[in-house]
């Protein structure tokens, strides 16, 4: 029996753990299979009784090691754990030096300690596990109080002791910190730290996720803590909840005059035909050209009205606020792609007329008619997002910047609108057939959809809209998982880079 975790401490590596507290053997198996160097059971505070623990340890130990969190320092605590087949053991609340030796001699077998012999796992193949036990099996003690920081080299220097493990937030509690943890804080959590590498020990930290953890793992500790199965069900849960939230307040869409800024576009001109059909009183049609907007208009030519208007040209801006100032809704879909990667000889002129048009020619318009619909009552601001914006598409690199540019916006609008009564809605369809995507051939959907799609979105007044398959896949899987996005992403690179990496 060797444990793989002791030679990873040995290298000076760093132990990265799930933390189980619900109780169910089934989440330590799903937790499992995502590949930690371990799982702590937590039988201080979580939900395990010893034969819950038996039959979870039994369905993992043959992917990770399984470790547990004894209930307390007791012997009889400490062997029951370790008969049920834990691999490192992590005692909590150890104050003392001669605690920590209590905890050494219920962790070994004799003659180094006072552990019964027993339990299912151990009677597997008795004798080898007899023999290897004692060296094997990580002993850790928790140090989460003042008392326990001020005697931690002490307990450190007890042999058999492998690693000191602080509780932050009982130790945030025990030092008067709490709920913030602060420099006092962290002055403690050091200490303990430089105790236990003064020793020649290990210290590792319990870490409420996984970025917390990079930190920690940075500073030299070697046992974090990746993912809490209580937060992985609470917190995505709690998002949905707010995600699916509904506004009320006034219909943003019947009688409202709207303005669409690239109407002659594909989205642009469908969500003009859209606004028509769900009531809209009048909308003006932006566009460079105004003369590309004549068969748009000619459907309903007392309702839409054309309106020479270029984003990027603050005298264009300027005009048409001055001209339409009846608007209570404020549609930003004028925008500008590309299509290339990084390194095409074009590439900065790009980013430069993408960063125009999508960002700062949002703003603009946003800033031109802010009072507008400050005075019409708040209405309704959109832009058309794209959910590239959170995760960077290599074959639309520039744009994909410009857009995660305009979401920043967005949120800062509706920051800055919400005590005018303007609701702000983001717009973030994933691949879209218009004349702007010819270089993308995965899926794509209509403009048809996407207009329908921002209708609906303001009715309902969402915030944030995913219109079809691929943006709410993208979105659900950056939420639990942005990684792996990006990693699917950047296999859709340019044609310039493509040829690179072939050559
Ligand atoms: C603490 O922070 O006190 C802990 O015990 C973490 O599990
Ligand atoms: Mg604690």
């Amino acid at each position: 029996m060797s444990n793989p975790l002791k030679d990873k401490l040995a290298a000076g590596g760093c132990i990265t753990c799930h933390w189980a507290t619900l109780g169910s053997p089934s989440v330590a198996e799903l937790l499992a299979e995502s590949g930690p160097d371990c799982i702590v059971f937590d039988m201080q505070h979580g939900l395990w009784d010893r034969l819950s623990l038996e039959y979870a340890i039994g369905l993992v130990r043959h992917k990770t090691v399984p470790t547990v969190r004894s209930v307390d320092a007791s012997d009889h605590a400490i062997g029951m754990v370790l008969d049920a087949g834990a691999r490192a053991l992590i005692v909590p609340m150890v104050d003392t030096a001669d605690q920590a030796r209590a905890v050494v001699r219920a962790a070994k077998y004799p003659p180094a300690g006072g552990r019964s012999g027993g339990g299912t796992r151990p009677m597997l193949d008795y004798k080898s596990y007899m023999a290897a036990a004692n060296d094997e099996i990580i002993v850790a003690v928790m140090i989460e109080t003042a008392t326990a920081v001020a005697n931690a080299a002490e307990i450190a220097a007890v042999p058999g002791i492998d690693m000191l493990f602080i509780g932050p937030f009982d130790l945030a509690m025990s030092i008067g910190t709490f709920p913030d943890f602060g420099p006092k804080h962290e002055a403690a959590v050091q200490s303990v730290l430089a105790a236990a590498k003064a020793a020649g020990k290990t210290c590792g930290i319990f870490t409420p996720y996984a970025s917390f953890a990079a930190d920690r793992r940075a500073q030299g500790f070697q046992w974090v803590v990746l993912a809490y199965d209580q937060s992985l069900i609470q917190e995505p849960a709690k998002g949905a909840v707010k995600h699916a939230r509904l506004g009320t307040g006034p219909d943003l869409v019947k009688d409202a005059v709207a303005l669409v800024s690239g109407a002659n576009g594909g989205i642009g001109s469908e969500t003009v035909r859209a606004l028509l059909r769900a009531g809209a009183a009048k909308i003006y049609c932006g566009a460079r050209q105004i003369d590309s907007l004549r068969t748009l208009t000619s459907v309903a030519s007392d309702k839409l009205i054309p309106l020479q208007l270029d984003v990027t040209d603050p005298a264009s801006v300027a005009k048409a606020a001055a001209a339409c100032k009846d608007v209570t809704l404020l549609i930003n879909n004028a925008g500008w792609n590309s299509n290339e990667g990084l390194f095409c000889a074009g590439a900065l002129d790009n980013a430069r007329r993408e960063m125009e048009t999508n960002y700062l020619g949002t703003l603009a318009l946003s800033r031109a008619f802010q009072p507008v619909l400050a005075k019409n009552g708040g209405g309704g601001l959109v832009n058309l997002i794209t959910v590239v914006a959170h995760s960077n598409l290599p074959v639309m690199s520039t744009y994909a910047a410009s857009k995660a540019a305009l979401l920043s916006l967005t949120q800062g609008l509706r920051a800055e609108l919400r005590q005018q009564g303007t609701h702000v809605m983001g717009v973030l369809p994933g691949a879209v057939d218009t004349p702007m995507t010819p270089g993308f051939e995965g899926m794509k959907m209509r403009p048809l959809q996407v207009a329908e799609a921002l209708i609906q979105g303001l009715r309902a007044r969402m915030e944030d809209i995913y219109p079809g398959g691929m943006a709410s896949g993208v979105i659900n899987g950056i939420a639990f998982d942005a990684k792996a996005i990006e990693g699917d992403f950047a296999n859709y690179l340019p044609a310039e880079s493509s040829a690179r990496k072939k050559a």
